[in-house]
């Protein structure tokens, strides 16, 4: 058997580089019955595309940010509420392993639009890059800050002032460059690959959110697998999730030097991050108890699962 796992990704960077680790476990398990193949970003399209492709079965598994489906899957917009899940990339790794909510609760959102995510994981604290250094809410008046396919998004940015508009990311250096778009927010480790900073004089350490992607299968292939196939798959998914924690904070310590070379870093003080904190805090009801098709429940659950694991 031969399945593809599409990535939205270029090679080196960490979800083509996970795929690639995925790949080769299952191989040496199976001694070669099953083989892996990973593709990068662009080999199927934009991530839209591969979100539709995986969801009609032409590939087998995809990383995938739930940014991109946020229109389809409201609930797994929670993930672009900032100031959320804990700062720390360790501590949201944890809630990402073992929620309840995320795992059992959100998978069955996913199911209903035949993607299964099978786990979560974080690619590590976002950062926002811009030309004119972002240190408090305010500084986003007047920029045009670059989204993913997310509602929820707008409303987060509409907050501090921006406005939004939705790119593939492979759009974003040439966006960035001509000044139709003046900001956007990724891990250390992919400004510096896709060289956003070439082309952004200032990086702002915000710690508002991490950036999560998914492992995800077929809904309909993976339920027609042998008990054999599926224990395969879970075991070597689940054995992933500390691997690919090590991968992308070593990414993203490698990143941060680089970038640090050339361009201007703004670490945000607690009074910088509070204020932000305050502005963000209205979005997280309006998710809870205005956005269409959300359950509360699910948001709820989640929250105390964080609690539980932060102590606060
Ligand atoms: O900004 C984006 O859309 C891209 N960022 C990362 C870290 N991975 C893939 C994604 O498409």
């Amino acid at each position: 058997q031969e399945w593809q796992i599409v990535t939205e990704e270029l090679q080196g960077e960490v979800q083509y580089e996970y795929a690639a680790e995925f790949a080769s476990r299952i191989e040496e398990k199976t001694d070669g019955a099953i083989t892996v193949e990973p593709l990068e970003y662009g080999a199927l399209g934009s991530e839209v595309n591969q979100a539709q492709l995986l969801q009609q079965g032409g590939v087998e598994m995809a990383v995938m940010s739930p940014g991109f489906t946020g229109g389809q899957v409201p609930d797994g917009q929670i993930f672009s509420l900032h100031y959320f899940f804990p700062a720390d990339p360790e501590l949201t790794q944890e809630v990402l392993t073992n929620s309840e909510a995320l795992n059992t609760d959100l998978r069955a959102k996913y199911e209903e639009h035949n993607i299964s995510p099978l786990s979560f994981w974080t690619e590590g604290s976002m950062a926002w890059t811009s030309n004119v250094g972002i240190e408090s809410p305010s500084d986003w008046e007047g920029l045009n800050m670059r989204v993913q396919e997310s509602p929820l998004m707008r409303e987060t940015y509409d907050a501090y002032g921006a406005t939004v508009q939705s790119l593939s990311w492979g759009e974003l250096y040439t966006a960035l460059d001509r000044e139709t778009v003046d900001a956007q927010e990724n891990p250390l480790f992919f400004i510096e690959s896709a060289s956003f900073h070439e082309v952004q004089d200032t990086v702002t350490i915000s710690n508002h959110n991490n950036y999560i992607a998914m492992t995800t299968v077929n809904t309909d292939w993976y339920n027609g697998l042998s008990d054999a196939e599926k224990d395969l798959i879970d075991e070597t998914v689940a054995e992933m999730q500390e691997w690919v924690f090590d991968e992308q904070k070593q990414q993203n310590e490698a990143g941060l030097q680089a970038i640090e070379e050339d361009t201007e870093i703004i670490r945000l003080t607690d009074e910088q991050i509070a204020e932000f904190k305050e502005a963000a805090e209205p979005v997280h009801e309006f998710y809870r108890n205005e956005v269409e098709g959300i359950d509360p429940d699910l948001y709820d659950k989640l929250k105390e699962e964080i609690a539980e694991i932060t102590g606060e």
